[in-house]
């Protein structure tokens, strides 16, 4: 447990960081309206979206419970086309071959330490209740984007499968190897994971549409995970099963997700 002077300096840093944050997108003013790309040339941003990557969990959680909401946009802030990053196109063998079905054979496994383990094709995700929603992605290499989202609350499959009171973490595999396929059979998909506060979080869902057509695969086709609170590498794209977890020290890094092993943090708040 920290002390009191720290968290008091933290939240200060924290301050610190909304206001800069705040100052940034004022800089930034119409051209957030325009498109995606342009914020990324405003060097106090990128540098912002950085240091955001480095806040500690406890200290976000102080400053802005996770029970909040992140902004919502309009439909007029929207831009024409949704920036991509990192895969945009997977090679893995068994991925495409459900691109060439049409997704049509797809089915998102949900299992792990749940009392009903099971399985969902596209159609069957597509006819569960649905929530739609306005936000802004912001990538730490720079860049921000609003894109209309449409997906099943992961709260509602989580009460499907009916979590085991030990499942501290949704754990999110993905089809796409970042290595390219494995020749020697190590594994190197992404994967991704976030606690239950944010897995049960209103706008935690598992997207199928953007901007109201079925998801490009550029950005992350049939499947791909929304959690708003969270910065771009936390949205898992691709997503082939979702296993809960009581902890991922011992999968794969041990950190909890592709670029985490990498280094970078495991709670990627905003
Ligand atoms: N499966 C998978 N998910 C991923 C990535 C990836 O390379 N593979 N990149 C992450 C990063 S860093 C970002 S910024 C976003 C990009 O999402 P987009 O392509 O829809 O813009 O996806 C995240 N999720
Ligand atoms: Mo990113």
């Amino acid at each position: 447990m920290k002390n009191r002077k720290t968290y008091t300096l933290m939240r200060a840093r924290q301050r610190d960081r909304r206001h800069l944050l705040r100052g940034a997108f004022a800089a930034a003013g119409s051209a957030l309206l325009a498109g995606c790309d342009r914020l990324s040339q405003n060097e106090s941003f990128v540098e912002t979206l950085k240091s955001a990557q480095h806040l500690s969990r406890a200290v976000h959680k102080i400053v802005a419970p996770r029970p909040a909401m992140a902004q919502e946009f309009t439909q007029a802030d929207v831009p024409p086309v949704f920036r991509s990053n990192g895969t945009l196109d997977p090679t893995d063998a068994d991925y495409q071959a459900l691109r060439r079905a049409d997704f049509a054979t797809y089915q998102l496994k949900v299992g792990g330490l749940v009392e009903k383990p099971a399985a969902f094709t596209l159609a069957q995700l597509r006819a569960l209740p649905s929530r739609t929603q306005i936000t802004r992605h912001d990538c730490v290499e720079g860049w921000s984007c609003i894109g209309k989202w449409t997906g099943v609350p992961l709260g509602l499959l989580l009460d499907r499968v009916r979590p085991l009171p030990q499942a501290r973490f949704v754990l999110f595999r993905c089809f796409d190897s970042m290595d390219g396929p494995s020749l020697d059979g190590r594994d190197s998909r992404y994967y991704e994971s976030i606690d239950f506060d944010d897995a049960r979080h209103p706008q935690t869902i598992l997207a199928y549409d953007l901007n109201d057509r079925p998801l490009p695969v550029s950005n992350g086709a049939p499947i791909r995970c929304r959690v708003e609170r969270q910065l771009g590498y936390k949205q898992a794209k691709y997503v082939s099963s979702i296993e809960l977890v009581e902890s991922f020290g011992a999968i794969r890094g041990g950190k909890g997700g592709y670029w985490e092993d990498e280094g970078y943090e495991w709670y990627g708040g905003i």
